[in-house]
């Protein structure tokens, strides 16, 4: 039996280099190895305000931009959150479970309450519950994710951890992150000591998977760089520099010491000329394929139908065992 791995992205602005390198070049890795989920954590965007019909045209997006990335929808489940009820019921029985003081430690949900102080609602705080239902359907063994995602792993595995304890141990798993060395912390463009973030406002801190050339060309050449010309990894000193040297060694397969030598006595307008090219040469292929995907709206409701169909079979049996477990009469068939 092949280990599970389950992962998702919020459908919230535009999917980034970031969650590329962070996440979904990963899951594409992992997809011949392990029986996968990826999902379109399409409710967890509502909990910030979301245009109702920008909200359902990015959901078809960011599911064409993760076939067109190369996940396959007939190895692997990939579906849409709301898709399946499970997800939110789940999560009202994890969500009874959880002590107030663990969500008043996340730190998410602060920066994300200061960013959005006109609606810090229930929702934004009890984020993490409903992320841990989406992991515990599935019995995941392993969560690939960003390094931003680890607080909400380890608050997971503490539900875990409250469930056995109060209901048995053979009903939900463990699950563990899997958190690439290199690239799970992605800076932005402009102002390297923050996160590349896909709902920044301002667009020139990240390139998303679908600008094109002439837009990614731009946004790479006017990156923030640091003092001095040296090209060198050194991120206390020199975040601008080490954050395009690790967007580049993960694109290119090339090591750090080894574009360090390679740019010896270079200015970083030549990094940032060739960065810019194998940037745009990732992306090329995923824009085209993007491109011809959203042409055919049926051909994408056909897939996400086919792919709730499956997840719902795994995740219907992880909540009836749950409702059991707790102790709900089970409906009569
Ligand atoms: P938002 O700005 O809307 O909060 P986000 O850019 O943080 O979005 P998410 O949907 O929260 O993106 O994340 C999807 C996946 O991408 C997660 O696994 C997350 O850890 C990863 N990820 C997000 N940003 C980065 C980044 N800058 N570097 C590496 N991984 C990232
Ligand atoms: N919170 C995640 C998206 C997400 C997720 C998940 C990731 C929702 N549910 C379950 C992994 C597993 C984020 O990246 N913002």
């Amino acid at each position: 039996m092949k280990k599970t791995i389950l992962s998702g992205s919020t459908v919230t602005g535009d999917l980034t280099l970031g969650n590329y390198i962070g996440a979904i070049n990963n899951w594409k890795k992992l997809q011949e190895e392990y029986d996968c989920f990826y999902f379109l954590a399409d409710l967890h965007a509502l909990t910030v305000f979301q245009d109702p019909k920008i909200l359902r045209e990015r959901t078809y997006s960011f599911f064409a931009q993760y076939l067109a990335l190369g996940l396959d929808p007939q190895n692997n489940t990939i579906f849409a959150q709301s898709h399946v009820p499970a997800h939110t019921e789940l999560n009202w029985i994890l969500t009874c479970l959880t002590p107030l003081g663990f969500l008043n430690r996340m730190t998410q949900f602060k920066e994300k309450s200061e960013k959005h102080e006109k609606n810090v609602n229930a929702g934004l705080y009890t984020y993490p519950v409903l992320m841990a239902a989406d992991i515990l359907l599935y019995q995941a063994d392993l969560v690939p994710v960003g390094e931003d995602q680890r607080q909400h792993l380890e608050l997971c595995r503490d539900l875990v951890g409250f469930f056995k304890n109060r209901y048995g141990d053979r009903i939900l798993k463990m699950p563990e992150a899997h958190i690439e060395k290199l690239g799970a912390r992605i800076m932005s463009l402009q102002d390297p000591l923050k996160k590349m973030s896909k709902s920044d406002e301002n667009d020139k801190n990240f390139v998303s998977m679908i600008d094109d050339a002439k837009k990614i060309e731009k946004k790479i050449k006017s990156a923030a760089t640091d003092s001095g010309s040296e090209i060198k990894f050194d991120v206390e000193n020199k975040a601008g520099v080490s954050n395009l040297l690790t967007i580049y060694s993960v694109l290119s397969g090339k090591t750090i010491p080894q574009l360090e030598a390679d740019y010896q006595g270079k200015m970083y307008g030549h990094l940032k000329v060739d960065l810019a090219e194998v940037v745009i040469q990732t992306f090329k292929p995923v824009k085209e394929k993007y491109d011809d995907l959203m042409k055919n709206r049926d051909h994408l409701d056909q897939l996400l139908k086919q792919g709730a169909e499956k997840a719902e079979a795994r995740a219907r049996t992880t909540i009836s065992q749950v409702y059991e477990a707790v102790g709900l009469v089970p409906r009569l068939k």
